[in-house]
């Protein structure tokens, strides 16, 4: 239908709600149907949006944010009334808390039942109110383009984030005249783009006066996509970089100015780094716990730089000398821009003492000897034979922090995982969405037995619907992170943490009775054997269990609430920082 004959014909709210998504160039939504947004379904089944019938709405909410961050478009989920809704809430928290834009829409018990506790009633708007960026109840068919056009301008304009637009049935259900508007109707809503000259020119005279700089790189960045603009502002100033877990991979790990990840499992060499910094250059990242340790102890000879295209963050934890606020790409393009025409110190000593921590102190592992193997040898081997080119999405907890200390993080937008809720069961969901996005792209998810079983049946919907990602879990038959603390905290009292995976379920039945291949690995010899065989497979999903020690741990660590000096290696073990600072 042309827009000119779309304008003068007469639309049931649902062929307007498709229509504007189709207007809006949605290609893919993940959804389950049910009473009150079943009117939008009719539609559905004819438009040319192809919608994943999914097995669970939280599924859908990670397989629209699995979309949206390896493309950079908008990700969209569908869910009735009620528990469907409900059911989206803890990927809307997850998509709220790592800045990712989707789009939910939900339906909503008719407009005249609401507030009745009718059947299926949830005030899903009040439920999602702190957790999305923005939320909407349309009860007129007549405001569902508008509405959506809105929804998706704000989820992708500023910091993005989650939109949810809830639509009464009766709203779906009514005729009313579609007409498309030209321009969204947001008064008040005028996110920042560019940053302000004095700001960028003060932050500038920081820069060239500091001697011991480091670039403190997080997600804003990979959402801002400003990786060319980064590379150059290092290529000018010669700034050590660390890169937080949501920006792993914005700035290639194999440069050697980049100490790697900072924070509680972070290296010795960004922490340590960090705690001498006399000037902290923060760019779209928020100075998070997991980041800062203690705060107050936390890079306390530094001064700030705090960019962010979001005016909330800056002074949130840390007091900011120089707030700049705008968008981190043309903030890395001013700074460099100006930085090129100044003269700068020299840092020679600065370099030689990061780089002496980094040579000393890269994160390692201890090999394990017989039926059993060690994780990060596994994680390390999947990374090195499938290539930085591979989109690697990880579950929560020890796998996920080796595998982001040992995939290759060299390309951005190749890492997805679920950094700021730390949401179990974001692996698989979220691996499928970018698979759906990325058909021709190695797609493999890295999880843990614990967080597998959150959102493992989501495996069908990829075998149902030609979606051959492969997913390695990394079993040690236990909540590992939490056993972790267990064992370090509570004299290794472990209280409800063993999930005897040994025992149940069987894995690769599990992923036989689910349409995908089983695979499983104990010994080192076959590790390369089946990382091969699941690579070779493409007309199916791939599951392959490999069976780690339960006692590995994340190494290195910052315990919750310490300061960030107190870093440990290993066990009672901290980093020798004999050297000076030159
Ligand atoms: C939904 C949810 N519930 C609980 C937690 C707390 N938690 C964090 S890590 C973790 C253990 C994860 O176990 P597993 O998936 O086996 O991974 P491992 O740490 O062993 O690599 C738990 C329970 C969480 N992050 N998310």
């Amino acid at each position: 239908m042309s827009a000119d004959q779309q304008a003068s014909t007469e639309l049931t709210g649902a062929q307007a709600m498709v229509a504007s998504l189709e207007k809006l160039g949605v290609e893919v939504a993940f959804g389950i149907p049910g009473g009150a947004i079943l009117p939008a379904y009719d539609p559905i089944y004819d438009s040319k949006i192809r919608h994943i019938l999914v097995r669970h709405e939280q599924g859908a909410g990670h397989a629209a944010e699995g979309y949206a961050l390896s493309t950079g478009k908008i990700g969209v989920c569908i869910a009735t009334s009620g528990p469907g809704a409900t059911n989206l809430v803890t990927s809307l928290a997850n998509a709220y808390m790592d800045s990712v834009p989707i789009v939910a829409i939900t339906g909503q018990v008719n407009s005249s039942s609401i507030g009745t506790d009718a059947f299926q009633e949830a005030d899903i708007r009040g439920i999602t109110m702190p957790i999305t960026k923005h939320n909407f109840l349309v009860t007129k068919a007549a405001d569902i383009p508008q509405a959506l056009k809105s929804a998706f301008h704000i989820a992708s304009t500023g910091r993005p984030g989650p939109v949810l637009v809830d639509i009464a049935k009766d709203a779906l259900a009514e005729v009313t005249k579609f007409v498309w508007p030209d321009e969204v109707d947001l008064p008040g809503y005028k996110p920042p783009r560019k940053p302000n000259q004095r700001q960028i020119k003060s932050a500038a005279k920081l820069i060239a006066e500091a001697s011991r700089p480091v670039l403190y790189v997080g997600g804003g960045v990979v959402k801002a996509k400003a990786y060319e603009e980064l590379a150059r502002l290092v290529e000018i100033t010669k700034i050590p970089v660390v890169t937080t877990l949501m920006a792993r991979g914005s700035f290639p790990d194999s440069h050697e100015l980049n100490l790697g990840m900072p924070g509680m499992h972070g290296t010795v060499a960004a922490v340590g780094a960090i705690q001498r910094s006399d000037l902290l250059i923060a760019i779209g990242s928020r100075f998070d716990d997991r980041v800062t340790g203690k705060l107050d102890s936390f890079a306390p000879h530094a001064k700030v730089i705090h960019a962010d295209i979001d005016p909330a963050e800056i002074g949130k934890n840390r007091v900011a000398d120089v707030p700049i606020v705008g968008d981190c790409k043309l903030t890395l393009r001013a700074l460099g821009n100006l930085l090129n025409d100044m003269e700068l110190p020299d840092i020679s000593g600065w370099h030689h003492f990061v780089g002496n921590i980094k040579k000393q102190y890269p994160p390692k592992w201890e090999e394990e000897d017989g039926e059993i193997l060690s994780p990060q040898q596994v994680i390390r081997r999947i990374g090195e034979l499938s290539g930085p080119d591979t989109i690697f999405v990880s579950g929560v907890g020890q796998h996920q922090m080796w595998s982001s200390h040992f995939l290759p993080m060299e390309k951005p937008d190749k890492w997805l995982n679920s950094g700021g809720a730390g949401t179990m069961g974001y692996c698989v969901p979220a691996a499928m969405g970018a698979k759906v996005a990325n058909p021709d792209t190695l797609v493999w998810g890295i999880d843990g037995d614990g967080c597998f079983q959150m959102t493992s049946q989501e495996l069908v919907t990829c075998a149902l619907n030609d979606i051959p990602i492969k997913i390695a879990i990394i079993n040690n038959n236990v909540l590992g992170m939490v056993r972790q603390w267990q064992t370090l905290f509570y004299e290794s009292r472990y209280s409800n943490t063993n999930l005897h995976t040994d025992r149940l379920p069987d894995f690769v039945k599990l992923a036989e009775a689910m349409g995908c291949v089983g695979l499983r690995a104990s010994r080192s010899e076959e590790v390369d054997e089946v990382i091969n065989q699941a690579m070779a497979i493409n007309d199916r999903p791939v599951v392959v269990e490999f069976l780690v020690n339960k006692d590995a741990m994340v190494w290195p660590m910052v315990q919750a609430g310490t300061s960030n000096d107190d870093i440990q290696i290993a066990r009672d073990i901290a980093p020798n920082w004999e050297e000076e600072v030159l």
